[in-house]
């Protein structure tokens, strides 16, 4: 996937409402703008990267894009689960991520608690991954530091253009 590693941000938006926290796995939804403007080439699936909530720490995520098969989802959806607990929802943040690895497309799972222990694993693959010298050093990127929203968005989304060019 030539557009890897990826850097967008969006508003989190509420989601299907199903409830992935009763999952123990809340996933923060972007709005359709963000997944309408994904390459051709980011093909669905699982990836695996960095997330920053507002002007917040930057956290190791995990990442679906598709339309969830286990579910039957007619609306495709980019969720993701930061690997960090929260104290409280953050609805109506933006939410920066870098995608920088993929793992496993999406499938559909005979139960419940298949879905979780895939998502589980996928989790803990990227733990592992993300240690790697060349991962670290997309945390520190100044795409994370250049975001404030006391900057002017110009400026903010400048930043998300010049890095995707690499
Ligand atoms: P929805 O269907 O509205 O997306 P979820 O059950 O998936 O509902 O919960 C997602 C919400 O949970 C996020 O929008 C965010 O506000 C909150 N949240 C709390 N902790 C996390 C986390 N570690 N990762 C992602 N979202 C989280
Ligand atoms: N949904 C699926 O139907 N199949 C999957 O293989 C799948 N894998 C996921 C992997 C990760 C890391 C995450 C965060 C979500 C995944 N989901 C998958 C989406 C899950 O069904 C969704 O987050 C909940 O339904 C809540 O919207
Ligand atoms: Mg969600």
């Amino acid at each position: 996937m030539r557009s890897l590693p990826f850097f967008c941000r969006g508003e989190v938006i509420r989601g299907f409402g199903r409830g992935s926290k009763e999952l123990g796995i809340p996933t923060a939804n972007f709005p359709d703008s963000v997944v309408e403007n994904l390459p051709s080439d980011i093909n669905t699936g699982i990836y695996y990267g960095w997330a920053c909530v507002g002007n917040g720490d930057v956290h190791k995520m995990v990442m679906s894009i598709g339309w969830n098969p286990y579910y039957k989802n007619t609306k495709k959806s980019m969720e993701t689960h930061v690997i960090h607990s929260f104290n409280e929802d953050f609805y109506g943040e933006i939410l920066s991520v870098v995608m920088v690895g993929y793992i496993r497309p999406e499938r559909s799972y005979t139960s419940l608690e298949a879905l979780i222990a895939a998502i589980n694993n996928d989790i803990e693959e990227a733990k592992v991954k993300l240690e790697l010298p060349e991962h670290l050093k997309l945390r520190d990127s100044n795409f994370f530091t250049r975001f404030s929203s006391d900057l002017p968005s110009t400026t903010a989304s400048s930043s998300q253009t010049i890095m995707n060019g690499h």
